[in-house]
């Protein structure tokens, strides 16, 4: 065994008896119960526990990805008003694809009147309306956005009021683009997507409010588009129009940007807390996040090596490392994201009517975790962390292409003092 694997090892055979010592709540691979300020959370675990991000994100506080010339969040009221980007004012054109027509019993439009406004949205709502828990992810920032329970009228609701007979096979939809061509940001779903749900994936939704609220300018209002399982480029905000379409392949205008539009959200973990510089022989609170995909999320693990070691040229992605599992945190009682009395909103897909989860980690969601690494010689380290989806394999690999999602295995670097 090289002096870097025995090491490597002998680190491992710590880290998991540390873990063991540190109690129920830090057990590795235990379901955790308790609450993150357990009283038997290591004191060492307590002070980072507490400074971690809420749960819930509220609206102002989500990372806004916004395109346009102004964007048009930012238009003052009276403009607002004009376009239709006031409660007041929307309406939905909902239309046969002019250049691949799909063949519909009735089209929506304001030219004609029809299109539907938010009042009638929202009467829909009553009898349909679904909410559900998602974190909204851009493929090409590096993490989450926001963590949110966005609620609205599944699309098929939407789409059936056409009566389509035949030639539909995609669905396209856009917002409001300062009527500049140029400035459309358009997303596709395959029609078969929108009128069923695969698995325990939620539908996609008209989407009105977040977190119990209205939605705001910044994230979409009066209404966007929500795609539980894919990266927020699908979730179109503003939105104006949705088109009915025989054309049998993506046309997001995010694929003209080199991304791969076809690739769902995929788990992974990166760190929150990592000391710059920890005191040698102290134990090591590490904190983090994890994004549980379309895969799901049944585990993430950490290891630690000396920095510059290197690693198997034939493992890339460090199967055979010697990682320990984290611990993932619960539903903290404080959700955070300002929902009206703290509570998940009833009816909420996957909740019960108490508010607990049916299953933890929640897929499509965030969860955060928390390692305490035993204490280490001075030296430089890489922390490295990763997950493991509910099938049992590890992720995000083998997924090397950034433009289907960035998500590396993280490697920090972090040095113990002498
Ligand atoms: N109309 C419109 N919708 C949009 C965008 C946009 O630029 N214009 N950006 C998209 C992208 S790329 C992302 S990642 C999400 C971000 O959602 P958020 O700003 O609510 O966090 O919105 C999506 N919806
Ligand atoms: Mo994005």
């Amino acid at each position: 065994m090289s002096d870097a694997k025995q090491f490597l090892t002998e680190h491992n055979d710590l880290t998991r008896r540390f873990f063991l010592r540190c109690g129920v709540t830090l057990a590795a691979g235990t379901a955790v119960a308790a609450n993150a300020n357990a009283a038997d959370t290591p004191a060492e675990l307590a002070p980072v526990l507490e400074k971690l991000e809420s749960y819930f994100t509220t609206q102002d506080k989500f990372g806004d990805v916004s395109r346009g010339r102004p964007v048009p969040h930012t238009l003052p009221l009276a403009k607002k008003k004009e376009v239709g980007l006031t409660r007041e004012t929307w309406s939905l054109d909902i239309i046969s694809d002019p250049d691949n027509p799909a063949t519909l019993g009735k089209q929506f439009t304001k030219k004609d009147n029809t299109a539907i406004d938010f009042a009638a949205l929202v009467k829909l709502g009553e009898k349909h309306a679904v909410r559900f828990a998602k974190v909204m992810t851009c493929l090409n920032i590096g993490c989450p956005l926001g963590m949110g329970i966005w609620e609205g009228v599944p699309l098929r609701t939407l789409v059936w009021l056409t009566q389509p007979r035949e030639n539909l096979r995609r669905v396209f939809y856009y917002g409001y683009h300062n009527d500049d061509p140029k400035q459309i940001f358009r997303s596709s779903l395959p029609v078969g997507r929108i009128l069923e749900d695969p698995d325990n994936v939620p539908p996609v939704i008209a989407c009105y409010k977040l977190n119990g609220e209205w939605l705001t300018p910044e994230r979409g209002a009066p209404v966007r588009i929500v795609v539980p399982e894919h990266y927020g480029y699908k979730s179109v905000k503003w939105l104006t129009h949705v088109v009915l379409s025989n054309l049998y392949h993506a046309n997001d205008t995010y694929g003209t940007q080199n991304n791969d539009v076809d690739s769902p959200m995929k788990t992974f973990a990166a760190t929150i807390h990592v000391p710059n510089e920890a005191k040698a022989d102290t134990p090591i609170p590490i904190t983090g996040y994890a994004q549980s995909g379309i895969s799901g999320l049944s585990k993430v693990q950490v290891w630690v090596s000396p920095a510059g070691k290197g690693w198997d040229k034939d493992d890339p992605y460090f199967t055979t490392a010697p990682w320990t599992n984290a611990t993932i945190l619960p539903l903290p009682k404080k959700l955070g994201g300002d929902l009206p009395g703290g509570a998940i909103p009833k009816d909420t897909m996957g909740f019960d009517a108490t508010g607990k989860p049916a299953e933890w980690p929640m897929r499509l969601a965030k969860a955060h975790w928390a390692a305490l690494l035993p204490g280490l010689p001075a030296g430089e380290y890489t922390l490295r962390c990763r997950t493991i989806d509910v099938k049992g394999a590890a992720q995000p690999m083998p997924r090397p292409f950034k433009k289907s999602g960035r998500c590396d295995i993280e490697a920090t670097k972090f040095t113990v003092a002498g």
